[in-house]
């Protein structure tokens, strides 16, 4: 059995080693190595487009993270840069659900505790109360309720936040209030204080983030996106904040990674920027499942993770 790898960085060695340990019956190569050779299951993040070009020789390619865009849009580039038939699999989990959690209640508890707040009082040495947000009226909106977005809205609703979720199908999450679809989008956003993006990128979602959804949401919300850059309209966001209609915001990604030095974002100090770290791919949790996974296949079972191609995750 072989294992094709693509990583962008070119970092194999500790990829090679975890699979000959965790699944020491395949052969693991790089593509860089083995271009052109057939090879059993590609393991990959960023592919570059002539890497699954008509590979049906592939048995499956499993995806090195939970959003699986750097994929789906070669697609873009050339409509059959992806083997027919061939699964597509993303991680699920992976160890990225707790880091998500963390970084997103880490964000709202800062605003709905007014660190920011506390911190430049602090910068200029003063000492001063500020009158705090009720918990009650703190409602928290997760967009995206798959396997991340439910743990954070179940993390929120745990520090006992009002907290919606909204998602293409209905989904029923316990704690946290369901909308779905277009007819539950203007009802899931109406006065949010909070709104956490963790949607799949898809042609439908691209650009969601925008002004007009910015004016739906409570005067002074905060937002959050930890999903994908090209979610957000950058220039709207920067106008509601300007204009105090989004109080601030907390990102991890961005159309352009790493942001350029230039980008205005640097410049807003209500913007806390962090360079796409919120939920790592944990090598070896990553490796466990795809191995996992493989032999599951091998052994003719289903597996989960397996990637809607219509609909883009
Ligand atoms: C992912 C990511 O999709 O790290 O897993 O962005």
């Amino acid at each position: 059995m072989k294992l094709q790898l693509y990583v962008p960085d070119g970092r194999y060695d500790p990829w090679i080693a975890g699979f000959a340990e965790a699944l020491p019956e395949a052969q693991c190569v790089t593509w860089e190595d083995s271009r052109g050779e057939p090879a059993d299951y590609a393991v990959v993040w960023r592919p570059p487009i002539d890497m699954l070009r008509g590979r049906t020789d592939l048995k499956a390619v499993f995806n090195l993270g939970a959003g699986v865009d750097g994929i789906l849009r070669l697609r873009d580039e050339d409509p059959q840069a992806l083997p027919a038939g061939v699964p597509i699999v993303r991680l699920d989990d992976a160890g990225m659900a707790a880091q998500m959690a963390e970084y997103v209640t880490s964000a709202v508890l800062r605003y709905f505790r007014r660190l920011d707040d506390y911190a430049a009082q602090a910068q200029a040495g003063k000492w001063k109360f500020l009158k705090p947000h009720r918990r009650e009226d703190f409602t928290i909106g997760v967009m995206g309720i798959g396997t991340l977005g439910t743990h954070i809205a179940r993390t929120l609703a745990g520090f006992g936040f009002p907290v919606r979720g909204w998602s293409r199908t209905a989904r029923a999450v316990e704690g946290v209030v369901g909308f779905h679809g277009d007819a539950g989008r203007a009802p899931f956003l109406d006065g949010l204080r909070v709104l956490v993006n963790v949607l799949p990128l898809t042609p439908q979602t691209e650009n969601i983030l925008n002004g007009e959804l910015f004016g739906k949401l409570a005067q002074g919300a905060y937002v959050i996106n930890v999903a994908r850059g090209q979610h957000l309209v950058e220039a709207d966001l920067l106008a509601a904040v300007q204009a105090g209609q989004v109080a601030g915001a907390t990102l991890d990604v961005f159309r352009a990674e790493p942001l350029p030095a230039e980008h205005p974002f640097w410049q807003e100090p209500r913007i806390t920027i962090t360079p796409h770290i919120s939920a790592l791919t944990l090598r070896e949790d990553s490796i466990a499942q795809i191995a996992g996974k493989i032999r599951a296949l091998r052994a003719g079972q289903p597996i989960a993770g397996v990637v809607d191609l219509q609909r883009g995750y």
